[in-house]
């Protein structure tokens, strides 16, 4: 077959709505844009674990503790699942991971955020989670069919983190003077950063043509931003707080929320390796990384022995 027979049958997929999958014929662009796509995602959600990591030995309930730890093993087997969808597209997972630990790959943004008080862990459940749903909502069909199949799972968990973020506040948002305090000053400081989790304008995004072309993204940056933006402005008001936006105005004529211009600046300081916390997370995730080598021996020499007859392995 020639490669404009191959690109047809391709072509032909996506605009029917027929997922790709691995042993398909597929564009190396398209195999090289899910494979940085997917492998960041994946890294985000290991990096991830770490603010809320933080708070896991001091959480301020028993049940608050086990909340807290369910969450964050599940953003450990998102991890998981992305790495094993990406390597389905020929990548290795210590390729990946050496991306990684070398600071070559991106993660996003958010993680290099510091978690200040207990009230980031509802702010990160709420706002964190609730923009990455809003994103991953969107990726339950994407082309691609591993990755569509593994954000489907994601997605259920996901929405329970949101919940359980926002229930958090709530009750902050009740409590006395100094716990209503904290959970404004914590959505103050998690709401710009949340909207810059959706990337860059749509003229500054430099993947988003292609990838709405082969429906690897169904919605642009700004769309799902607006989205964000449009739903949390109405669910902040049950909280009885304020976002930090003068700007924030319901716009009649749109039907939409208008909102304040974003720090672009301190986005791509952010990317670029100069958040508050981009050295910070790289040390945490090498260390652990080092710290696991003699498992992954162990590993190794336990299916090594798995391998042999049972004669010779006892
Ligand atoms: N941070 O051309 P675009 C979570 C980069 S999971 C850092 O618009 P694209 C769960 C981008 O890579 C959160 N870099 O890019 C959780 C590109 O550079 P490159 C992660 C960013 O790919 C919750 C350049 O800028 N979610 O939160 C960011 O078409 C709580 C130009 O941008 C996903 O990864 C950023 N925010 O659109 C876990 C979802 N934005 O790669 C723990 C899947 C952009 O060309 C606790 N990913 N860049 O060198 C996507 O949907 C897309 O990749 C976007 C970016 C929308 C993030």
């Amino acid at each position: 077959m020639s490669i404009q027979d191959l690109e047809k049958i391709f072509q032909d997929k996506i605009d029917n709505e027929i997922k790709i999958e691995p042993k398909d014929w597929m564009p190396e662009a398209y195999r090289k844009t899910n494979i940085r796509q997917i492998s960041q995602h994946a890294h985000s959600e290991v990096v991830g674990m770490l603010p809320e990591g933080n708070w896991i030995s001091r959480a301020p309930s028993l049940k608050r503790k086990a909340i807290l730890i369910a969450k964050v093993q599940d953003e450990a087997g998102h991890g998981l699942y992305l790495y094993s969808s990406a390597e389905t597209l020929g990548s290795s997972r210590d390729e990946m991971i050496a991306h990684l630990l070398s600071g070559k790959a991106k993660y996003s943004s958010i993680f290099n955020y510091p978690t200040l008080t207990w009230a980031d862990m509802g702010a990160v459940g709420w706002l964190v989670d609730g923009a990455a749903i809003l994103n991953q909502v969107m990726l339950c069909r994407t082309s691609y069919g591993p990755y569509a199949r593994a954000m489907v799972r994601i997605c259920k968990e996901e929405s329970f983190h949101q919940r359980q973020g926002f229930e958090s506040l709530l009750v902050l948002s009740r409590g006395t003077a100094e716990q209503k305090a904290m959970c404004q000053d914590a959505i103050n400081r998690w709401w710009w950063p949340s909207l810059m989790m959706f990337g860059p304008k749509d003229s500054e995004s430099t993947n988003s043509d292609q990838s709405m072309k082969w429906k690897i993204k169904r919605k642009t940056n700004d769309e799902l931003r607006q989205q964000f933006v449009d739903m949390i402005a109405e669910q902040i008001k049950v909280l009885g707080m304020k976002l930090p936006d003068a700007d924030l105005k319901w716009n009649e004529e749109r039907k939409h929320y208008d909102f304040g211009e974003i720090n672009w600046d301190e986005f791509w300081q952010v990317v670029k390796g100069n958040g508050p916390c981009n050295k910070q997370r790289l040390a945490a995730r090498n260390k652990a990384h080092d710290d696991g080598e003699w498992v992954r021996e162990a590993a190794i020499a336990y299916a090594e022995k798995k391998k042999q007859p049972k004669t010779q392995a006892a």
